[in-house]
Order: C-alpha cells, then sequence, then structure tokens
C-alpha cells in the first residue's frame, strides 16, 4: 500500500499512489472528490436534528444492516421447530457473536422459561440432592470466559461434495460468546461428591427443560475442570433461544453438549445412552462401524471474506482477506492462507493472539490483480494440530458421515470477483 489513511493526503501524494503499479486505494474516490454532492453540499442529515435519546429503548441494527441475519436452509429440516439456522460469519468481523444473528439448533423449539419458575436440581451419587433457584445461583462465586459453541453438524452437509454457497450455510453453526456463570464443579461441590467414590469413571447426565431434553452424558473429568453454567452472554441475560435463563457451556466439545434450560443434573456411575449420544451425534465409517463420544471440535478455519455472500467489489488492488479459525483442542497458534488451491501457503496475521477454545480472527492483505483465486485456509492449534484436506479427512471418515467436518475449505474467485463454493483435488 502506497498512501496512509492518516492526515491530509496531497495532491503529490496522490498522484504518487496513482501511478504506482500497486495498492493506491485512495486513489479513485479522492479523483472524484470535486465533483461529489457528498463532499460538497449540506446534506438532510446536517440539516436538521436526528432522534432524541429515548427513540429505541433497545436498540437495533440500523436498517442498512438488515441483512446481517440468521437464515437457515429450507430443505435441510422437515419444519423449523427441531431445526436450525446460521450464523451471518460472512458479515461479522473480529470474534464475538452479537446473540441476536447467533445460530439456534432446537430439537422441541425455543421455551420460555422465567428466572421464577427455574430450578436446577442435582441428584444422583451426590451427599445432599439439591435444588437451585435462579437467586441461588446468583449467590456462587462467577467467572467470565469467550467459548466458541460449534454444532457437531457444521459443514455436515459437504461431505459428499460442495454443496451449500455461502460461508453462513456450509459454515456458520457457530458462535463465539462471552459467558458470565459458575462453575459447574463448585455446584457438584456444593451437593459433595464424596457419595460418588472415585471420580475417575464417574459421569454427569446433564438435560434441560424443554420437551426433548436433550440429555447428554459428560465425563466427570470434564464436568469438573472448565464447564460452565452461565446466565449471561456478551454481557447480558441469555436470550430465550439460546437457553434463558441458565444453560450449560461445555468449552471445546460439540454444541449438542450445551444444555439449554439447563434443569437437572445427575451423578452417575456410567453413561445414559440417550438418544443424542447414540442414533445421533455418532459417526459412522466406511466399514459401517460407528465411532462414539467424539466430543471435542478439532481445529477448523473458514475464510469468511470474500465468499459467496461477500463478492469483490471494489476491484483491482488492495484486498483484505479474513475468516475465523477455532479449536476445541486449545487455542489458534496460527493460520496460512492458500489463494491457489493449496499449491502455496502464506501466513496470516490473527487479530489477537489465540485464547483457549475461542474463536480467533485472522486476515491476510494482498494486491488483487483480477486473476482467480481458489482460496483456502488451514488452521494449527496448540496441540500441534493441523486442519486437514477434505481429501485426508475422507480417507479417515469415508462418506458415511455427517458431524464433525473440519476440513479445509474451498471457495472459486473468479476475475469478476464473484465468489463460489468448489472442491480442489
Ligand atoms: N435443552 C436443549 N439444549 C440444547 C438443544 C436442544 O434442542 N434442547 N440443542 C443442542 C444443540 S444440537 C446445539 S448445536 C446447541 C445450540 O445452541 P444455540 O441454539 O444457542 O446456538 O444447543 C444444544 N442444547
Ligand atoms: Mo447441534
Amino acid at each position: 500500500m502506497t498512501m496512509s489513511f492518516k492526515g491530509k493526503p496531497s495532491r503529490r501524494a496522490f498522484l504518487k499512489g496513482a501511478v504506482a503499479a500497486t495498492g493506491s486505494i485512495a486513489g479513485a474516490s479522492m479523483a472524484n472528490a470535486a465533483g461529489d454532492p457528498l463532499i460538497t453540499q449540506v446534506q438532510e442529515w446536517a440539516s436538521g436534528t436526528g432522534d432524541g435519546v429515548d427513540a429505541t429503548l433497545y436498540g437495533m441494527p440500523i436498517q442498512f444492516e438488515s441483512d446481517v441475519i440468521r437464515r437457515n436452509v429450507e430443505w435441510l429440516t422437515a419444519d423449523t421447530i427441531s431445526s436450525i439456522n446460521f450464523t451471518p460469519i460472512h458479515a461479522l468481523d473480529g470474534t464475538i457473536t452479537p446473540q441476536g444473528c447467533a445460530f439456534e439448533r432446537h430439537h422441541s423449539g425455543a421455551i420460555e422459561l422465567s428466572k421464577a419458575d427455574y430450578r436446577l436440581m442435582i441428584n444422583g451419587l451426590v451427599d445432599t440432592p439439591l435444588v437451585f433457584t435462579y437467586e441461588d445461583l446468583e449467590r456462587f462465586p462467577r467467572e467470565n470466559h469467550v467459548y466458541f459453541c460449534e454444532c457437531a453438524a457444521n459443514t455436515g452437509m459437504e461431505w459428499a461434495g460442495a454443496q451449500l454457497n455461502g460461508a453462513q450455510f456450509t459454515h456458520g453453526m457457530i458462535h463465539n460468546m462471552e459467558y458470565s456463570g459458575i462453575p459447574l464443579r463448585a455446584l457438584l461441590e456444593e451437593a459433595g461428591l464424596d457419595a460418588a467414590g472415585d471420580l475417575k469413571d464417574k459421569w454427569v447426565y446433564v438435560e434441560g427443560a424443554d420437551a426433548s431434553s436433550n440429555g447428554r452424558s459428560i465425563p466427570m473429568e470434564k464436568a469438573l475442570d472448565d464447564v460452565l453454567v452461565a446466565f449471561k452472554a456478551n454481557g447480558e441475560a441469555l436470550r430465550k433461544e439460546h437457553g434463558y435463563p441458565v444453560r450449560l457451556v461445555v468449552p471445546g466439545w460439540e454444541g449438542n453438549m450445551w444444555i439449554k434450560w439447563l434443569r437437572r443434573i445427575e451423578v452417575t456411575t456410567q453413561a445414559i445412552e440417550s438418544r443424542e449420544e447414540t442414533s445421533k451425534y455418532t459417526d459412522t465409517l466406511e466399514d459401517g462401524t460407528s465411532r462414539k463420544w467424539t466430543w471435542v471440535m478439532d481445529a477448523k478455519s473458514v475464510v469468511t471474506s470474500p465468499s459467496p455472500q461477500a463478492p469483490i467489489k471494489h476491484g483491482h488492488g488492495p484486498l483484505v482477506i479474513t475468516g475465523l479459525a477455532w479449536s476445541g483442542r486449545g487455542s489458534i497458534t496460527g493460520v496460512d492462507v492458500s489463494i491457489d488451491g493449496g499449491k502455496n501457503w502464506q501466513e496470516a496475521r490473527l487479530g489477537a493472539p489465540g485464547t483457549d477454545k475461542a474463536l480467533s480472527r485472522f486476515y491476510l492483505d494482498i494486491d488483487w490483480n483480477g486473476e482467480e483465486m481458489f482460496l483456502q485456509s488451514r488452521a494449527r492449534d496448540s496441540s500441534g494440530y493441523v486442519q486437514p484436506s477434505k481429501e485426508e479427512l475422507r480417507e479417515v471418515r469415508g462418506l458415511n458421515s455427517i458431524y464433525h467436518n473440519n476440513c479445509i475449505q474451498t471457495w472459486w474467485v473468479k476475475a469478476d470477483g464473484e465468489a463460489e463454493n468448489v472442491e480442489v483435488s
């Protein structure tokens, strides 16, 4: 880039920028400034006053951003009750997902449960079975942590071939929020775990208050590690669709275990083998056997822009390539980006150092001269794991899987800036 955005650009600086072989951003618009009414004339919004402070008591995004919304794929599910929609990751930046556009996944719809009616029971192999009200939970020491929540089915439609045209649809079953809550460990210790004996082979069974209950078994080791009983997300109460008033946060593990409208925690001697951990959320391999208890979400990444819903519209010159990376096994240590379908890789810049089990934002700033690109990103995490290609993943997993597809994604960016979901081989 030859021209600085800071300070007052002089005519000389402009000319220098314009004749440079690469990289003037400001050139085109500055050349037009003289005849541009947006610069030379007083505009309507500067001729009167704006809205008063109480125009909106709880704010929504401005009308010009009305396309930054969750979307579903109608043919995926029979109705919207047991269904899923997708976060508009192609249109977001940074790492925090606003609750208002964070994907939803319900098995029997989002229920309305008030704090007054809320109860959380801990029973099973505990010294004293307990029931907490919402107010009781507020009196435990709490913590704040940012974590991603990814549905195991994210990218599940892409196993057999490139299918859905947009990062929102291929990778949007994910959100990343700052949770305020109580370590599950504190509640289990309040009930007392002496009755459970050796904790090594013990489990907790967790379920929600909705009709589906979405019951899941979690090994005690994880339950005592970093699981949170959360009641705030991004500073405010959980939205109804994310489990108001209380949900479980199971860092790095598949979204299905993040029980919403959490109502009961039972300490058990074995996994319950519920529907959600047998006929669902298991991975059938090529030989017909199925992997189960595949809880951890492996490292993964995707370029969010440019992408099919976010084509390049500004012509040649400086181009910001950006995307998201995450790992359920730790933090993101680096992301490589390829513009030629994986032949050559360049190290991207992380927006901030990776943190444990949370989204990382990456950027690669290039000079684009209209050549077509096969854009890919490849995440690396603190365990040393490197995100696999689609071919590598299929070799191990075959084509019978739905869940846990963390392969490298390819966008074919054409000379006109439009992008398409493709596979390279
Ligand atoms: N009680 C309950 N908890 C639930 C579910 C549900 O249907 N009922 N869906 C699960 C699934 S499959 C996922 S991926 C996450 C999604 O959380 P979200 O809707 O906040 O995005 O919630 C999980 N927790
Ligand atoms: Mo899920």
